[in-house]
């Protein structure tokens, strides 16, 4: 009987549209039940053989069954899609409510910190800035300041050279002579920046390293101007209770020239595992500008003086920070600068 097998179809095929799991079982299911060789079109196709009295009612039954087989693929496809997009809101779920991520923020270097306290401390002062090449020639780096080819000092401060006449600075004191040929005095003004030298890296040396170098040329500039100035720096940057002296030093480009401690403010002057038993720590050079470094710049000695001085920055700021190994400054390990 044709009825019965319709019935039998429609249990079936509804039983299966209602399990199946994906797009791909549902498609095979439509081409088994429907399509073109599918198990309704073989009854519709065997209607021929039926009397006119059933065939009216095997066809309505046919359609029936169609209808029900079409609304069950339809209802099992939207079941599945609303599922599917479910599982996507679920798997793609955002907390709103979570705080956000902060970007991490980065900071100056250790030695950029010291450098603006210290020119901070000379603007106060009344100094400028002058900032210059880093590759000079012999002639500002070395021949100006009084150290001509064969002194003892150019074995001290052995450099890199790009040729015979130009090189990596080894102080940064030929910005100072650049400054007394470009400006008449009175002149007020420190140079800071990079320096080099070729030394073995070790933890108190390093082939690059910075300093700060102070001038000032005027009329009846003397030792007390230095030793004032220098004063008032050093208990500015360690403190009004700080203690310098001067010792003296040779240096090529100023005379009388001075080397000056502070009193160690750990042991005061007893001597101590930090200043090595000294009771003072060097802390930076200075004098009064040779005559000859004068007149190189065109500034007569006999009517100006001045007076000049170099700080190590590394130095300084390895005191300020308590760093007892300068290679750390140039490592660029976080766990290091994140520090400061
Ligand atoms: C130092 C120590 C002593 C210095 C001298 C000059 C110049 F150019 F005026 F002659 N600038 N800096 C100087 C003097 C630097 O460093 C330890």
């Amino acid at each position: 009987m044709l009825q019965d097998d319709l019935n039998r179809i429609r249990a079936e095929a509804t039983a299966q549209l209602a399990g199946a799991s994906g797009k791909k079982e549902l498609e095979e299911l439509r081409v088994r039940y429907l399509g073109k060789k599918g198990e309704v079109t073989a009854i519709l196709k065997q209607m021929g053989k039926l009397s006119p009295e059933e065939r009216p009612v095997v066809g309505k039954l046919a359609n029936e069954v169609r209808a029900a087989i079409e609304e069950a693929l339809e209802a099992r496809t939207s079941a599945l899609s609303a599922a599917a997009f479910e599982e996507k809101l679920k798997s793609e779920k955002l907390d709103v409510t979570l705080p956000g991520r902060r970007p991490v923020l980065g900071h100056k270097h250790p030695l950029s910190l010291a450098l603006d306290e210290l020119k901070e401390i000379f603007l106060g002062m009344g100094f400028s800035i002058a900032e210059g090449p880093e590759v000079e020639y012999d002639y500002y780096n070395f021949e100006a300041l009084n150290i001509p080819k064969g002194h003892p000092a150019r074995d001290e401060q052995d450099t890199f050279y790009v040729n015979d006449k130009v090189l990596l600075r080894t102080q940064t004191s030929p910005m100072q002579v650049r400054t007394m040929e470009q400006q008449r005095p009175p002149i007020r003004v420190i140079a800071p920046g990079r320096c080099y030298r070729s030394d073995a890296l070790d933890a108190t040396h390093s082939p690059l390293f910075h300093q700060i170098e102070g001038l000032v040329v005027d009329k009846g500039i003397t030792f007390a101007h230095l030793k004032g100035t220098l004063e008032t720096f050093i208990k500015q940057l360690y403190g009004e209770d700080s203690v310098i002296r001067f010792r003296p030093h040779h240096f090529p480009f100023t005379e009388p020239s001075a080397e000056v401690d502070v009193q160690c403010f750990h042991c005061h002057g007893e001597g101590c595992r930090l200043c090595k038993g000294e009771g003072w720590i060097e802390i930076l050079g200075g004098g009064m500008v040779h005559p000859k470094v004068l007149q190189n710049c065109n500034i007569d000695p006999e009517v100006y003086s001045g007076f000049a001085f170099g700080i190590g920055l590394e130095r300084i700021t390895m005191r300020k920070y308590n760093i007892d190994d300068i290679r750390l400054f140039y490592e660029n390990d976080v766990r290091f600068l994140g520090q400061f």
